[in-house]
């Protein structure tokens, strides 16, 4: 076929360099970009059949998120926005690593039984990493070898490129997909939320924004005149200096449980920061003593399940919120959502599909790792019903009000993943509405001091965890150890965990005190073998 020849005739400008294995992970391909080129043409080639597969468009993303600036990356988005399904995550790492490529692309077609001449659709979104313009055009080049059709969004944030993949596949439901539909649908609904703060302070208004030197920077700045001067943002690490990522960002405030460099801090007021393609954020401040105060993905989804349970109640909905937690959640996050606000917590594996999944079961859910990236999810039923009852004529005043706010809840979140800009409205705009400090809202609940440790192992892959990653079966006796070593301390818990990003072993440990967390975490440490 003629679209064979082309693509073994486009491979050529596009080798595989000798020896190099790749994997298609839970961050989808991460490596140093100066590895990457093939890789980008091949999932040019798979980002097409799956689009041929589904009937729908897809998206492609170029980036390494909060890694360093010399690496890069790629994650493929589904068609309502989701990240690529599992099993095309496995024809992903097979494609990238194929010596002879057009066999692997062949067997790929006939098991899922492709129609080569469907149409296909892509979209390609990229991060502002230098090596990111020329690895985009490889995946655009892969696009078109297979006769695909592709539109270039340039520079967007990951979230933004989830959210145009989804409105183009509802047919603009979702809204428009372009960048002003974005900012539009967003800042209008964080406006209409903030009418409904009373005597709101231009103080109040304020917000320091940590940009990770990165693509969040520059969408910022972009939304900046769609806000009207609702949120006054002063944009610091915006790139025009700092390199990427380094000693900034959500992932090295998070890590280091400190502040970024390039600003200095006031007490009292709030800071966030996001990561480096913008679908994380965490948000910090430092006391009058100069304590430094972190409140992350646990603390964010505390405050937008607990307004959403308050706002359902009020509107006398009947729709149940969860949330959906990890491991790492800090067990008194756990202990204040289940038993103070009753809401049901489930607990998911990490990596954001597995969040994502478990959040679908339910009406309402609020997921979020504690690294700060999570959304919240409303069933199609859930966004039903909270329609109508904004529509409804015979409802009293506070029953409306509820309901609009739910509506307008509704249009501020990014729904297909984290988006650190989406999130960040929605906090400011419950903040605003509650009229709640930064400090009253780390006031919620006191954090279990906890400690995270790598460990370099022969194979890590010898470990096998089940209860969503907080027990492991194998090897033979380790869970034995771990379990005597945790009831040594109050309020303990711990668990060892293989990452799925780096070759290293993970523990974390929490306890009553630093020094427990901090002794449990080294002797946990020292028995996985
Ligand atoms: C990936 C995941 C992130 C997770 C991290 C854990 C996505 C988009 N990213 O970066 O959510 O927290 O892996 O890494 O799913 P680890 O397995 O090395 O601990
Ligand atoms: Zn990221």
């Amino acid at each position: 076929m003629a679209q064979f020849q082309e693509v073994e005739k486009q491979s050529i400008m596009h080798p595989k360099p000798p020896g190099l294995t790749l994997h298609y992970g839970t961050a989808g391909l991460r490596t140093n970009a100066k590895h990457l080129d093939h890789a980008m043409f091949r999932m040019g080639l798979l980002a097409t059949l799956r689009s041929k597969n589904t009937k729908a468009t897809i998206g492609v993303m170029v980036t390494a998120s909060h890694n360093p600036e010399e690496d890069n990356g790629l994650k493929l988005i589904d068609p309502m926005g989701e990240m690529m399904a599992p099993a095309w995550e496995h024809y992903a790492t097979q494609l990238a690593n194929a010596d002879d490529l057009l066999t692997v692309l062949k067997d790929i077609i006939e098991k899922e039984a492709i129609n080569m001449s469907q149409e296909a659709n892509v979209f390609v979104g990229k991060d502002t990493r230098s090596s990111s313009a020329r690895l985009s055009q490889a995946v655009l080049d892969g696009v078109s070898a297979l006769d695909g059709h592709s539109k270039d969004y340039g520079l967007v944030t990951t979230p933004q490129l989830h959210y145009m993949v989804r409105c183009q596949n509802t047919k603009g439901k979702y809204g428009e997909a372009t960048l002003d539909g974005y900012y539009s649908k967003l800042c209008q609904a964080f406006i209409q939320l903030t009418k409904n703060a009373s005597n709101r302070t231009d103080d109040q208004k304020l917000l320091s924004v940590d940009g990770a030197n990165g693509i969040g920077a520059l969408k910022v700045r972009e939304m900046e005149s769609h806000l009207k001067k609702e949120l006054q943002i002063s944009l610091f690490n915006d790139g025009s200096q700092g390199k990427l990522n380094y000693q900034c960002g959500a992932d090295f405030v998070k890590v280091q449980q400190k502040p970024p460099t390039g600003f200095k801090m006031n007490p009292g007021e709030r800071y966030c920061s996001f990561d480096g393609d913008a679908d994380r954020i965490v948000y910090y401040y430092t006391d009058s003593e100069g304590q430094f105060h972190l409140l992350d993905g646990d603390k964010i989804a505390t405050l937008m399940s607990t307004f959403l349970k308050e706002l359902l109640e009020q509107a006398g909905l009947n729709l149940k919120v969860a949330v959906v937690q990890t491991a790492y959640a800090n067990g008194s996050s756990t202990h204040y959502l289940e038993n103070t606000m009753k809401v049901i917590v489930r607990c998911a594996k990490t990596g954001v599909k597995h969040l994502h999944h478990a959040a679908q079961e339910f009406d309402v859910a609020v997921y979020f790792e504690s690294n700060g990236h999570g959304t919240v999810l409303f069933s199609e039923a859930a966004e039903e019903k909270i329609c109508q009852l904004a529509e409804d004529p015979n409802i009293n005043d506070e029953k409306k009000r509820a309901a609009l706010l739910l509506q307008n809840t509704i249009n501020v979140i990014n729904q297909t993943v984290g988006d650190a800009i989406s999130d960040m409205l929605f906090i400011e705009a419950i903040l605003a509405i509650k009229g709640m400090s930064v400090q009253q809202w780390d006031a919620v609940y006191a954090d279990l001091p906890n400690r995270q440790l790598k460990v370099k192992v022969a194979d890590r892959r010898a470990i096998d965890t089940t209860d969503a990653e907080r027990r492991a079966v194998s090897p033979p006796g380790m869970q034995d150890t771990v379990d005597s070593l945790v009831n040594k301390y109050k309020q303990a818990r711990s668990f060892v965990r293989p990452s799925g990003t780096e070759d290293i072993v993970r523990v974390y440990a929490e306890a009553d005190t630093q020094e427990s967390a901090d002794a449990l975490a080294h002797e946990v440490s020292l028995a996985v073998y």
